[in-house]
């Protein structure tokens, strides 16, 4: 095969097996996770885990749930001795999707894995996310490499309240700390209100036993697929060999440039956020400065 294609080195480009669900409408999962991380030079390999009309903030939804495609899926992989350099698994919709996934943890060990333990939003869990599934996200935490819960499924995790507004920071580095604890390396906290105001990611590095904070302006409104548009900014700068905070700064400023251009059009919050323009951004690869030590 010919190496060179257009001076891209064709073997470059990581395989990422995304173990998500795809919606019709609403822009979440797959339906942000492919556009974002080919923008970012990345081949997204989806294991489609189930498909909707639209997603469930709509209240009423046509599904198909894939759940027994996943193994014969991964036997397939297996059989062409596909390399993945990065799992990265989302929203679930049962127990069995759970093992499935750690299976796929489980058979490609060199693979990066990612986990956004998608369960909920607004101290809320999604309709779909029972006690029992959102205790066993917790397995799937254990082992990863790198976590993005938000808030909420940060103090579902650690069997917390949802906390109150703003959070202290000793009291939100000793939650990452905790959550870090539990098994992944790196944990990013999106959308915590720190005591002057702020909205903050905060990410911790445990090797390093370094902590992050990336600051966002705020917007009253909050639309569907943020967190999966913040954690695949985040995974494909990672994947690119961005640093931690610099792969913070770009999943923060792509998802708030975004959420900015949505907000002035007035758009439903089920329609997710409009993307779709500043999708240029992200391939201009910029390095960036706005992060800060926490
Ligand atoms: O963005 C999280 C998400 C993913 N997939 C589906 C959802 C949601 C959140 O509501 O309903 C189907």
């Amino acid at each position: 095969m010919e190496k060179y294609k257009a001076g891209v080195d064709v073997n470059d480009i990581k395989k990422v097996a995304a173990i998500h669900d795809i919606s019709g409408l609403g822009r979440c999962s797959l339906s942000v996770i492919l556009p974002v991380m080919s923008a970012m030079g990345l081949q997204v390999c989806p294991v489609t885990t189930s498909v909707l009309s639209a997603h469930t903030g709509f209240g009423e939804f046509v599904m198909r749930d894939l759940t027994d495609f996943m193994m014969p899926a991964l036997e397939h992989y297996k059989k062409l001795g596909t390399e993945f350099d990065c799992i990265y698994s989302g929203f679930l919709g049962s127990e069995d999707q759970i093992d499935h996934c750690l299976e796929y943890f489980r058979t490609f060990k060199n693979a990066l894995k990612i986990v956004d333990p998608v369960m909920g939003d607004n101290g809320k869990a999604y309709a779909t996310y029972t006690s029992s599934l959102c205790r066993r996200m917790g397995e799937l935490v254990a082992v990863a490499d790198i976590i993005t819960p938000n808030l909420t499924e940060a103090a579902i995790l650690l069997g917390e309240k949802f906390p109150d507004m703003p959070m202290r920071r000793d009291e939100i580095k000793s939650w990452l700390v905790r959550l870090s604890q539990k098994g992944a390396k790196i944990v990013v906290i999106t959308s915590v209100m720190l005591s002057d105001g702020e909205i903050a990611s905060i990410g911790y590095d445990r090797q390093k036993g370094s902590f992050w904070k990336v600051t966002n302006d705020y917007v009253p409104k909050s639309y569907s697929g943020s967190g999966d548009m913040f954690a695949s900014v985040l995974a494909g700068g990672i994947l690119n060999g961005d640093s931690l905070p610099i792969a913070m700064d770009r999943a923060a400023t792509f998802t708030e440039l975004s959420i900015k251009a949505t907000y002035s059009y007035d758009t439903p919050w089920t329609d997710g956020i409009m993307f779709e323009r500043q999708l240029p951004w992200l391939m201009s690869y910029q390095v960036l400065d706005h992060y800060e030590s926490f």
